[in-house]
C-alpha cells in the first residue's frame, strides 16, 4: 500500500499521509513520494488548489523514530537536507494555494509542514505539539522561521523548549492557525474552502502568496515595491479584465 495517497477532482488535489497505524510518521519513502506529488502538483494545469492531509486519527507524527534509528539511515543533517527542507520549499514556493487540513495530531516535522502552508485548518480534536525537545532535538522543517511570526516569539519559544500539546481551539486562538472546525462538520469545511479557491482567478491567488512570502524580509517602502510590481503582473490578466467586466455588468 502506498504511503501517499493521491486524488484529483475538478482541479482540486488532496494528498493524503497513509501510514495510519504510525500516526502517519514519515519515512524515507513517505517524504521522498511526497515531494514527488508536490512537484506534479505545481507543475500540472490540471491542479490549481492543493490540499493535505492525514488519513486516520492523525495529520503526522513527525520523522518516523523507529526508520531513523536504523543502520542504513542518512544523518540528521541529511534527513533534513534530502527529506524535509525540500517538502517545505516546495509547498511554499508552490505558485498555488496550499491547504493544510489538520485531521488529527500534527507532532514534529508533521506540525512544521502543516505550518508552513498557505492556510491551515483543524478538526477540533486535532492537536499541535512541537515534540522536538522531548527527544533532544531542535525545531525543523521551517518551524523556527513560522511559528515565531504566527505566534509571537514568547509563546514560539515556551511551546518549543516545552513541547506543550496545543489544542486546535488553542492554536487559532493564538493565531497559529486559521479555523477549527467541529470533527464531523470538518471534511465537507475543508471542501467548501477547496471549492472557493478554485473558483477564484489562479494567477491572482499565486501572486497574493507570492506577495505575502515577499513581505516576510521587507520594510514597508520595499514592500510597497512589490506590490506595485506584482499588481501590475496581475492586472495585466486576462482573469482580472473577465471579473471586472463581470462585476459592471451585475443588476443591482
Ligand atoms: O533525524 C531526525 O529525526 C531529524 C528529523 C526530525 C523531524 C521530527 O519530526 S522529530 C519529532 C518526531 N516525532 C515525535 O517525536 C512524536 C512521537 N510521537 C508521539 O509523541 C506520540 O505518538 C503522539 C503524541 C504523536 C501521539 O500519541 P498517542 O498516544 O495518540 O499515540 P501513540 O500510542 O504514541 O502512537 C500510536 C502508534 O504510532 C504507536 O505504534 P504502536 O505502539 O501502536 O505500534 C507509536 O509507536 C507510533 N508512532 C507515533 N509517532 C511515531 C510512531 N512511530 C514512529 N515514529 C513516530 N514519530
Amino acid at each position: 500500500m502506498s504511503s501517499i495517497t493521491f486524488d484529483i477532482k475538478e482541479s482540486l488535489a488532496t494528498i493524503t499521509f497513509n501510514r495510519p497505524e504510525k500516526l502517519n510518521a514519515f519515512d524515507r519513502e513517505m517524504a521522498l513520494e511526497f515531494q514527488a506529488k508536490l512537484d506534479f502538483c505545481a507543475n500540472s494545469a490540471d491542479v490549481k488548489v492543493v490540499i493535505i492531509t492525514g488519513n486516520g486519527k492523525a495529520f503526522s507524527a513527525g520523522q518516523d523514530l523507529a526508520a531513523v534509528a536504523g543502520s542504513d539511515q542518512p544523518g540528521i543533517g541529511r534527513i533534513l537536507s534530502e527529506l524535509y527542507n525540500p517538502i517545505v520549499t516546495k509547498i511554499t514556493s508552490m505558485p498555488k494555494p496550499v491547504v493544510a487540513a489538520v485531521n488529527g495530531v500534527a507532532a514534529g516535522a508533521g506540525a512544521n509542514i502543516a505550518l508552513c502552508c498557505d492556510i491551515v485548518v483543524a478538526a477540533s480534536s486535532a492537536v499541535f505539539i512541537q515534540a522536538f525537545s522531548k527527544i533532544g532535538l531542535i525545531p525543523d522543517s521551517g518551524g523556527t522561521w513560522f511559528l515565531p511570526r504566527l505566534i509571537g516569539w514568547q509563546r514560539a519559544s515556551a511551546l518549543m523548549l516545552l513541547g506543550d500539546k496545543v489544542s486546535a481551539a488553542e492554536a487559532a486562538d493564538m493565531g497559529m492557525i486559521f479555523k477549527t472546525y467541529p470533527d464531523p462538520e470538518f471534511a465537507a469545511s475543508v471542501e467548501k474552502i477547496g471549492s472557493t479557491l478554485i473558483s477564484m482567478p489562479a494567477a491572482g491567488l499565486a501572486l497574493t502568496k507570492r506577495a505575502l512570502q515577499l513581505s516576510m524580509n521587507k520594510n514597508l517602502h520595499d514592500q510597497l515595491i512589490e506590490e506595485d510590481e506584482l499588481q501590475q503582473q496581475a492586472a495585466g490578466t486576462p482573469a482580472f479584465r473577465e471579473s471586472v467586466a463581470q462585476f459592471l455588468k451585475r443588476k443591482p
